[in-house]
């Protein structure tokens, strides 16, 4: 897929940060609350010691006997597929789709990888600091995307904001601003005015 990246993204608005010089104050005015993207360069190797040896052959072994739905959507139409995720890294690799499956799956939550990795205090919320017995969701997952592969246009569940991190390969975010225009953000599968 082509993008003319100029027309699409506003560079000047995405700052990048150290993230082991900020305080939840400065991050929550300056990010949180005023919805401001941020980037961490080299910072989830120290929240996650130990993650550059987080490969394929790491999370076959880890995650390879679990099974995890894909989706894609193809003109329009949604189709799921239920993967042996172990397969699925395979088919990260090989697969010849046009339009490939993305896997997401919460097998983490769990387990004790989900203690692999320490979130700076900045991102704690009343949410995520609440028990998680009393917890609806666990809003973390993993996703394993084959080249080509991409999230529709979304608002985040409950309008909440997420961090990702990329553990290996390449992915581009695009993000719109309230003022873009877009009134074809999407929530809960309706389309919703930005
Ligand atoms: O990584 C993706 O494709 C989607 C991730 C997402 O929706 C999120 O982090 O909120």
């Amino acid at each position: 897929m082509e993008f003319d990246l100029k027309r699409v993204l506003d560079f000047e608005k995405v700052r990048e940060e150290r993230s082991e010089l900020l305080s939840s104050n400065y991050f929550n005015a300056h990010y949180t609350y005023s919805s401001v993207p941020v980037i961490f360069r080299g910072s989830f190797n120290k929240w996650a010691p130990g993650s550059e040896k987080w490969n394929h052959e790491f999370f076959k072994e880890n995650f390879g006997h679990e099974f995890a739905f894909a989706k894609r959507t193809i003109d329009g139409k949604e189709e799921k597929k239920e993967f042996l995720i172990a397969d699925y890294l395979d088919y990260m690799n090989y697969n010849q789709d046009e339009i490939p499956f993305y896997l997401n799956t919460q097998c983490h939550v769990d387990k004790p990888f989900k203690k692999a990795y320490q979130v700076p205090d900045f991102f704690n919320c009343w949410y995520g600091a609440w028990p998680s017995d009393n917890r609806k969701y666990d809003l973390s997952w993993l996703y394993f995307g084959a080249k080509g592969t991409f999230s529709k246009l979304h608002i985040d569940v409950w309008n909440s904001s997420a961090w990702n991190a990329v553990i290996t390969g390449k992915k581009l975010w695009l993000f719109f601003f309230k003022d873009s225009g877009r009134s074809d953000l999407q929530r809960n599968g309706k389309s919703i005015q930005s």
